[in-house]
């Protein structure tokens, strides 16, 4: 629901938050964890009616439910193999999407091939929707690549680790777009922790007054690294969007559905011309932040059960099995499926060489400079310092 349909139903402040002279004001209480989210498919799988965002989905076909359950679970698959890739001393580092998949999977296939989109680290399974290469993902967690992809080719950014910076990025790409004269649309991905950064509220500023047809997809894991989202925000994270002058809707983001609907929606207003929006998702990092956090250190597993009784697949394939929709024999495929692109992402990786020793000069400059220049030759000199420099 956006912010707009749903100003009426804020709670209002109390009796006890009036300024009343003489008496004493009582703080504002820490905002609730009951979220009021758009949602179309229950955890237990039914199909739950939504006035505003139904038609986003309206004809959705059964094969089309399938392929996103099936992005999902390779997605999963995928993300699972990485994780072990790094227990294993192959990556040096892993960040998971585990249980947010719903998200990445129902706003990545929003997405049509002429929108750019800016993701941060985690955003594993947008990049399968966006057709990157799964083991392209890994070269930079192992150290041999810079990114591993060509951004324009599937028009899906690097990754990127400064937190919130690609906010911006996102937003000077669509103002590009607006003077290019284009209909296409960016969706620039970030996390809660994001949202206290600067950088993301000057997008939110640049976008709104400049009526960028950027989409603001931020989802709500719950922690940035081992902080709660209590401790970065004291409003509901959508609803900062009214600051800034365009609509914030909060979605369960485990909802694969939902979060395909609310997605076409913010796309296309931004592709009639109508500026930003910001859409939240709701949902759970269900692992760690990286291979190298502990969560058993900052949060107890009893609300890492409570979340995994919403786990978005687990609420898709349910609703597929309602509904006929599927069968043993597709599910059985699916697990074969699953196994390859595990297997095939093991190999990918241990096969990958060290790169050049020198190819961290290239690419800095599209035309060269002196400095990089001046810093390669040195880098030349002192590897030559090497009694075993032969063939530098
Ligand atoms: C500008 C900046 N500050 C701090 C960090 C260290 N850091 C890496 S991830 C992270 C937490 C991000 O949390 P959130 O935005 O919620 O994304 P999530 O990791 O939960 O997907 C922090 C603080 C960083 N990478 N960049
Ligand atoms: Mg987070």
């Amino acid at each position: 629901m956006t912010v707009e349909s749903t100003a009426a139903r804020q709670p209002r402040r109390s009796a006890g938050t009036k300024s009343t002279a003489g008496k004493r004001t009582t703080a504002k209480k820490p905002p609730s964890n009951e979220p009021e989210l758009v949602q179309l498919l229950t955890p237990e799988g039914k199909r739950v009616k939504n006035a505003e965002y139904d038609k986003y989905v309206a004809g959705i076909t059964p094969e089309e439910l399938r392929g996103l359950y099936r992005d999902m679970v390779l997605t999963r698959r995928f993300d699972a193999e990485a994780t072990s890739l790094q227990r294993q001393g192959e990556l040096g580092l892993w960040a998971s999407l585990l249980g947010q998949e719903a998200a990445q999977i129902g706003s990545g296939r929003a997405t049509r091939e002429d929108d750019y989109v800016f993701p941060t680290y985690r955003e594993h399974g947008v990049a399968w929707c966006r057709g990157v290469d799964p083991t392209n993902l890994l070269g930079m967690f192992r150290g041999v690549n810079n990114g591993g992809w060509d951004p324009n080719s599937n028009n899906f950014h690097l990754y990127t680790i400064v937190i919130g910076s690609q906010a911006l990025h996102a937003t000077g790409y669509a103002m590009g777009i607006t003077k290019d004269g284009a209909d296409s649309a960016v969706i620039a991905y970030f996390g809660d922790g994001a949202s206290s950064q600067g950088d993301v509220s000057e997008a939110f500023n640049f976008a709104a007054v400049y009526n960028a047809p950027v989409v603001f997809f931020c989802q709500n894991n719950q922690w940035a690294i081992s902080e709660s989202n209590e401790k970065q925000t004291r409003v509901p994270l959508y609803q900062r969007a009214q600051g800034f002058g365009f609509p914030g809707v909060r979605v369960d983001g485990n909802d694969v559905l939902a979060s395909l609907a609310v997605t076409r929606w913010a796309l296309e207003r931004a592709r009639r011309g109508e500026g930003p929006a910001l859409i939240e998702a709701w949902t759970y990092r269900m692992g760690a932040h990286t291979t190298s956090d502990d969560p058993t250190r900052y949060r107890h597993d009893d609300e890492r059960q409570a979340w995994e009784a919403k786990d978005p697949i687990l609420r898709l394939r349910r609703f597929l099995e309602a509904s006929n929709h599927a069968d043993e024999g597709f599910f059985a495929e699916l697990e074969t499926e699953s196994e390859a692109l595990g297997k095939r992402v093991r190999e990918a990786v241990r096969a990958m060489r060290d790169p050049d020793r020198f190819a961290i000069f290239e690419n800095v400059y599209a035309d060269g400079h002196a400095l990089v220049d001046e810093e390669r030759a040195q880098f030349a000199a002192y590897q030559a310092s090497f009694a075993d420099a032969e063939g530098v």
